[in-house]
């Protein structure tokens, strides 16, 4: 499965270098952070100091300028050994991407070297307790004072959101102008009136923390502001179809990883006297696994590579790649436990993990309920 012809030798160091830390170092740690949700600072400082960490980052700016492909492939290999630690991975870029391309050049000059060194991490904030899906419809606002912003409100849903330097955050200028309204602005912890609420208890990406944001009168320069207002939420857009292939990289990398443990259970565990992989019930069940893993692979790498190739959009193949792979990561993890049994619902397998981990890539980054809406726009256009 790994005859991928159209790599690039680049992209193939980089998937390499990715799996040889991901399997050896991240892998063995991935049931004691699931078991104690610890933040996977080792695991992220390795990733760091192989360059990892600034894959999207240009190389004016300290990164490797590596492309979407290139991060897809190194996601997938840290998805495959630790769902929670791709989280953080992948947020380093759906946090530091909006500044790439919106980012005036001191704001680009102040975050994105760090950010590409792994010195500090990134967060993206769209979401609200009343506005997921309907992201325009957000009601924490930010009201112009002169050279300050005042916000208001409170954000949910923010991954890595009490640990990171610099969190991309979307607020309301106008209301009443929904989408035309919305206004992105860097926010930095330390801000007076801004605080990092509560840490949810989640169902699996244990280690990956998942916070609310409140901000109370709080003041905010307008040099912070990414692109002009009123521009938040196509930034928003942007680095969310920029984005989206990555969380289908992650999927791939945890069917990946529940396809490789139920094949290997399945060679060893005996029943009727035979190991249970000679039956075809189980044969098939692995090959339909199989099938759906690499053709969701195969569809995210398009994706990304459209994304390399800079076509004016890819939002249909960005969010078919996440939708694909996500509904796929799901499938496949749960027929991972059938075949394990009794002992694939204890915690002394990894399976119940990669069930519990794959769910979260359905829902975050734009539901696969949204995702269908997305593409159903793209194939009927205005109707
Ligand atoms: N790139 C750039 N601009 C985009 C875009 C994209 N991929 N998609 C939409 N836009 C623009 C539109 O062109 C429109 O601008 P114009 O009026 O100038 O044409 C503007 O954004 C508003 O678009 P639209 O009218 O489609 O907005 P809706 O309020 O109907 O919302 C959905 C569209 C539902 C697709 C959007 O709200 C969405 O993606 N929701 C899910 C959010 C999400 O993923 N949240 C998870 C957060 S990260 S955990």
């Amino acid at each position: 499965m790994n005859q991928l012809y159209y790599l690039t030798d680049d992209q193939r160091a980089i998937r390499d270098l990715a799996r040889e830390i991901a399997r050896e170092r991240i892998a063995p740690l991935a049931a004691h952070v699931d078991e104690t949700g610890e933040y996977p600072h080792e695991q992220l400082k390795l990733l760091a100091q192989q360059g990892l960490m600034g894959l999207h980052v240009p190389e004016a700016y300290g990164g490797a300028a590596a492309g979407s492909l290139a991060f897809c492939l190194a996601a997938e290999e840290v998805a495959w050994a630790c769902a929670a630690t791709a989280t953080i991975f992948l947020v380093q870029n759906l946090g530091g991407y909006p500044i790439v391309f919106a980012g005036t050049e001191a704001q680009k000059r102040r975050y994105l070297p760090r950010i590409a060194s792994g010195e500090i991490t990134a967060a993206f904030s769209l979401s609200e307790s009343g506005s997921g899906s309907d992201a325009a419809g957000m009601q924490c606002a930010a009201v112009r004072k002169g050279d300050r912003y005042v916000v208001n409100g409170s954000k949910m849903w923010v991954t890595n959101g009490s640990h990171a330097g610099v969190i991309t955050v979307f607020v309301t200028t106008n209301r009443s102008q929904r989408a035309k309204g919305v206004t992105a602005l860097l926010i930095e912890p330390g801000l007076k009136g801004f605080s990092v609420g509560k840490n949810e208890r989640k169902l699996g990406i244990h280690g990956s923390p998942t916070v609310a944001l409140h901000f109370s009168d709080c003041e905010i320069p307008v040099e912070n502001r990414l692109g002009e207002e009123g521009e938040g939420f196509k930034i928003a857009m942007r680095t969310l179809e920029h984005s989206r292939p990555t969380i289908g990289a992650q999927a791939v990398g945890i069917g990946q990883a529940a396809l490789d443990a139920a094949t290997a259970y399945a060679k060893e565990r005996r029943a009727f006297e035979q190991p249970i992989a000679a039956f075809q019930g189980i044969q098939f069940m692995l090959a339909d696994m199989a099938m759906a893993v690499h053709g969701s692979r195969l569809v995210v790498h398009h994706a990304a590579s459209l994304i390399d190739h800079g076509v004016p959009s890819a939002a249909m193949e960005s969010s078919i790649a996440k939708c694909m792979a996500s509904d796929t990561a799901m499938k496949v993890a749960t027929d991972a436990v059938q075949i394990l049994g009794g002992y694939g619902y204890t915690r002394e397998f990894p399976v119940e993990r990669y069930m519990r981990d794959a769910k979260i890539t359905q829902i975050y980054e734009g539901t696969n309920q949204i995702q269908r809406l997305v593409i159903a726009q793209q194939l009927l256009g205005k109707l």
